[in-house]
């Protein structure tokens, strides 16, 4: 089962304002933050990068959207989902089994990618 760890917190910021130290504070510790620094996947100009992103099983993935309209990550096979992500915000999926994952926006079903998560080394 794959977790996700939305921010602990979710800092308004008003529109237009530039976003400095907010966007990228961590969230607080807690049971299901990941055991190592997330490989960051950015939403900017309706795209995902890296397109697609290779990890290792136990591997975290943070998707952060850099663009001012809200998008998600949503796998294919609704293995997980980052649920809404506005401007600025993130959240972070942790990727337990080998496979590939198909994800999209189910804001703008044309933007896809995938997550290919390799066996643990070992
Ligand atoms: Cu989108």
């Amino acid at each position: 089962m794959l977790k996700i760890a939305l921010p602990a917190a979710l800092v308004s910021v008003a529109l237009g304002l530039a976003v400095v130290a907010a966007a990228h504070a961590d969230p607080a510790p807690s049971p299901t933050a990941p055991a190592k620094p997330a490989i960051v996947v950015h939403i900017a100009q309706f795209k995902y990068a890296p397109d697609p992103v290779t990890v290792n099983a136990g591997d975290s993935v943070r998707f952060v959207n850099d663009d001012p309209i809200a998008h998600t990550a949503t796998a294919v096979d609704k293995s997980f989902d980052t649920g809404n992500l506005d401007q600025g915000k993130s959240a972070t999926v942790t990727f337990s089994k080998a496979g590939t994952y198909d994800y999209l926006c189910t804001y703008h079903t044309y933007m896809t990618s995938k997550v290919i998560v390799k066996p643990a080394a070992q």
